[in-house]
């Protein structure tokens, strides 16, 4: 493999290599490393979008997609589904919603499936969209569906996490509160065709009000209807502002900070697995005496 032809490639605007290249690092081909390594730092900033199953989350990308593309801009995208490899209903939703740029040169859409990584995103997620920036997009969107680990986990890959909730969601909002709460630098109300938007909006900003005592004000609670592409400029801008802002905080180290946690948090782990530790203990078991602290002590020390 001639990684650096790839490279290369990539770095051309070679839509093909790209591809190609998030296929060999996704299969862990031999030397992929050597790729990543090879990758000059980039500008270019990723934009988080979260938010429960059917939010809107897609349509919302699609608008956003619209206007970066008519600002000339390129665009890469990677929707992620947390269900099963086998369950293609978000990715056609993906497909349908995003219909129009799937074809255009200057978008890049790509959906992966989690295959039950541990937390909620794919176990390669950083390692793809640092090849996303090697292509030089100007912008990079992922989108998440929210649910479990994979709200928390967008937080520490995005530049800037936009939550997407909808009016109805009263109740969902308390129990989500905790997740993505915190995680939010920008809450978007999709759906405000709905007749409870502005209760839901003044609910939310109360909501936000006890958890942000000090600085509620600082998270911009905007309102959609991402079908009718309402509202999406005004989104754009704030989330522009934000990517701005977080280039003269330190924002950028902790993000990389929680980028090489993840990192190395992979890299130990590669070889351990909890069949084979069940296996192991099982065995271990038989002998005499087991006790976990010396199994691991015996068997994982560093
Ligand atoms: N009434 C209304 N419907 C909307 C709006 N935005 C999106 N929808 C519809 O809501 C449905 C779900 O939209 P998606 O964009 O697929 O939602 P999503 O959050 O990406 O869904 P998942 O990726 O499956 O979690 C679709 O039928 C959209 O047409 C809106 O602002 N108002
Ligand atoms: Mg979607």
């Amino acid at each position: 493999m001639n990684w650096q032809e790839l490279l290369d490639q990539i770095q051309q605007g070679d839509i093909k290599a790209l591809a190609r290249s998030i296929s060999l690092v996704e299969n862990e081909h031999p030397g992929y490393e050597t790729l990543l390594q090879s990758v000059p730092a980039s500008p270019a900033k990723i934009i988080g979008i979260t938010g429960p199953p059917g939010a809107g989350k897609s349509t919302l990308v699609d608008a956003l997609i619209g206007l970066l593309v008519n600002a000339g801009k390129k665009v890469g995208v990677l929707c992620i589904d947390p269900s099963s490899p086998f369950n293609l209903g978000a990715v056609l939703g993906d497909r349908i919603r995003m219909n129009e740029w799937y074809t255009h040169p200057d978008v890049f859409i790509r959906s992966l499936a989690t295959r039950g990584s541990m937390g909620g995103l794919h176990p390669k997620i950083i390692e793809i969209t640092d090849l996303l920036k090697a292509f030089r997009f100007d912008h990079i969107i992922v989108e998440t569906v929210g649910v479990g680990q994979s709200e928390i986990e967008i937080a520490g890959l995005a530049d800037v996490t936009v939550v997407v909730v909808v009016p109805e969601a009263g109740d969902e909002i308390q129990t989500m509160k905790a997740g993505l709460m915190e995680i939010a630098d920008v809450f978007v109300v999709n759906k405000s065709d709905r007749p409870d938007a502005d209760t839901f909006v003044k609910n939310l900003r109360q909501m936000l009000a006890p958890a942000f005592s000090k600085h509620y004000n600082e998270v911009p609670v905007v309102k959609t209807v991402a079908s009718l592409k309402e509202g999406i400029p005004g989104l754009l801008d704030i989330i522009l502002h934000l990517l701005q802002k977080s280039h003269l905080n330190d924002k950028n180290f902790w993000l990389l900070a929680e980028r090489a946690f993840y990192l190395i948090q992979q890299k130990r782990m590669k070889d351990i697995s909890k069949p084979e530790l069940k296996k192991q203990i099982e065995t271990s078991f038989q002998k005499s005496n087991f006790n976990l602290y010396r199994f691991i002590a015996d068997n994982y020390a560093e």
